[in-house]
């Protein structure tokens, strides 16, 4: 077992079968808040389980080279507090891990939460016992617990997509997946380092390995767009400017669609000549950042408009890198900007005029083995010191179907799930009572800045679990015909969209071999998503069951 950080206190572990009002799986953004707003707001007796050593989730197990958050800091942060607000300081545009990890210390330490977080321990199974109407959970250790209320917390990216690639076991150098990064880091100084994957984490990484070892070969299935992030210090008149905003930042992002407190355009390119399109784009550019999508209102919803931005990116790509062999390799082709979800990036494609940096199209030329010594593509072998995989994750229902979910009758999530994620508003599960899954499939969440998903869904639960205390009832389950409805609707949100267009996105589950294809997050964006679920509310939980 990992030691303490300082300051952490390790709470007793439970009596056997300890019985909880809820139990929460997860210790990253989600579960501390939702930790905080259950036992201090409504009093109950609250459990946090944590497989990690600390808090942190996504960004407990993110410790890559590069690994930052693609939203800007003074955003990408809770809201409830404004004592938080004022009292924390952000050094950087883009927060990166270690800094995001102390940030949710301090919000965890301010709050007292640690004495209610059990780290270190995996919950390996969930039961419904219709019978108690109580979940009872046990750990991979062998504990049980008992709660009313269980409450996924468990992430969206957290459940590692490590590819099977055969002679992986025989290989004699090291191998990391970027998700499970060691602790302690990796040393690449003088090492061979094979990157396999391309998304935004293979995009961060790689300029940072490539700056350290003595020579880097990405291996890349799928050509990216990347904008540039425009990373820097965030000094201190802009500090004193962001805190003096936050409640109209706050409330911006919250009206908005993807929980970004900026405007989006009001136009299209199609309505502007073309010298007046490309300064758009270029201050775009310029400016870097997730932002550049809003550049025009309709780049993710028109095919014609989002041509002109995908052959802006793909031009500069050209600009950028040196060798014209390498700039069409780094080409994307196969899917419009946008429709996987786009990397930020700080030199990505500026690293692949470096020396010491191979490109390897695994498309053109397959991996075939790994060797002891490398990589075998079907072109040639690549001698390796280091392989890190930057291959993604099983995301959304991954991590919650790597815990054994049983509801009523025994029904696992997996077989309800075995055709693709079904909830209703992507909080609960027909058939798994008093379940909720914050930020669940069905919910806006990885199409969002992040903090303002959990932190809506966290008020909800919260309020929905206060008004069944004060009214005596003790279930609450998502109706089958509901469920079927909003299943319905979350698909024609996203084919209203080019979103379904990428057909290799993680959005869709295509990156994972046998996975159903379904688009899993809500693409109807957040604010029409808050509204929806705030009118479920009000028309006394429409879509549920309530029982005493
Ligand atoms: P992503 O975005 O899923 O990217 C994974 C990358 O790994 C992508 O380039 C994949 O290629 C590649 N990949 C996946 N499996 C394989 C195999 N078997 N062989 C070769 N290459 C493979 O994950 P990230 O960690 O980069 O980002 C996840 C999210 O974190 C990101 O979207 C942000 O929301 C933050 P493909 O494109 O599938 O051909």
């Amino acid at each position: 077992m990992a030691s303490l950080a300082p300051g952490q206190s390790r709470p007793a572990a439970p009596s056997a079968a300890a019985t909880y009002d809820a139990v929460i799986i997860g210790a990253g953004f989600a579960g501390l808040y939702q930790l905080l707003t259950l036992r201090d707001k409504l009093g109950l007796k609250a459990r946090v389980l944590e497989a990690g050593d600390g808090v942190g989730g996504t960004w407990y197990w993110n410790r890559y080279p590069g690994a930052r958050c693609d939203s800007e800091s003074y955003y990408y942060s809770y809201s409830f507090s404004d004592e938080v607000q004022q009292e924390w300081s952000w050094s950087e545009r883009y927060p990166e891990h270690g800094e995001i990890r102390r940030y949710l210390n301090f919000v965890a330490d301010k709050f007292d939460l640690k004495r209610d977080i059990q780290f270190n321990t995996r919950v390996a199974s969930a039961e419904y016992d219709a019978a108690a109407n109580l979940w009872r959970l046990r750990t991979e250790a062998g504990e049980s617990l008992s709660a009313r209320f269980l409450i996924t917390a468990v992430g969206c990216l957290s459940s590692a997509n490590i590819p099977n690639i055969a002679g992986l076991e025989r290989f004699s150098g090291q191998w990391y997946h970027t998700g499970r990064w060691p602790q302690e880091g990796v040393d690449f100084t003088g090492k061979r380092v094979g990157l396999i994957g391309t998304g935004s984490t293979g995009i961060q990484a790689a300029p940072v390995i490539a700056a350290q070892a003595a020579h880097l070969t990405v291996f890349q299935r799928t050509a990216n767009y990347s904008i540039p992030a425009r990373n820097g210090p965030v000094g201190p008149e802009e500090l004193r400017e962001i805190k003096a905003n936050y409640a109209a930042i706050r409330e911006k992002a919250r009206g908005s669609t993807n929980g970004h407190p900026f405007d989006i355009a009001e136009d299209s390119p199609l309505d502007l000549d073309e010298p007046a399109r490309l300064a758009r784009y270029e201050a775009a550019w310029e400016r870097g950042g997730l932002r550049f999508r809003a550049a025009f209102r309709d780049l993710l919803t028109n095919k014609a408009a989002n041509d002109t931005a995908s052959d802006f990116i793909r031009a500069k790509i050209r600009t950028i890198v040196r060798d014209p062999r390498v700039a069409e390799m780094l080409t994307p082709k196969d899917h419009p900007f946008a429709t996987k979800r786009p990397p930020i990036d700080t030199e990505y494609f500026e690293t692949f005029n470096r020396d010491n940096v191979t490109l390897v199209d695994i498309k053109a030329t397959p991996i075939e083995s790994i060797t002891p010594t490398g990589i075998r593509t079907s072109e040639a072998e690549y001698p390796l010191d280091i392989i890190v995989f930057a291959t993604g994750f099983d995301a959304m229902t991954g991590p919650l179907l790597a815990i054994d979910i049983r509801g009523r009758d025994g029904l696992s999530l997996r077989e309800a799930w075995s055709a693709g994620p079904r909830t209703y508003l992507g909080l609960q599960v027909a058939g798994f009572p008093n379940m909720f899954t914050i930020t669940g499939p069905g919910s806006p969440s990885v199409l969002t800045n992040m903090p303002v998903a959990i932190e809506q869904h966290v008020d909800w639960i919260t309020a929905c679990i206060g008004h069944m205390r004060r009214q005596g009832l003790q279930r609450i389950e998502a109706r089958p015909e509901a469920a079927e409805r909003w299943v319905a609707h979350v698909n024609e949100a996203a084919n209203a969209t080019l979103l379904p267009l990428a057909n290799s996105s993680w959005y869709l589950g295509a990156n994972v071999p046998g996975k159903p294809r379904v688009f899993m997050p809500y693409a109807g964006g957040m604010a029409n998503y808050a509204r929806r679920c705030a009118e479920v509310a009000a028309n006394d939980y429409e879509g549920f069951v309530l029982a005493r």
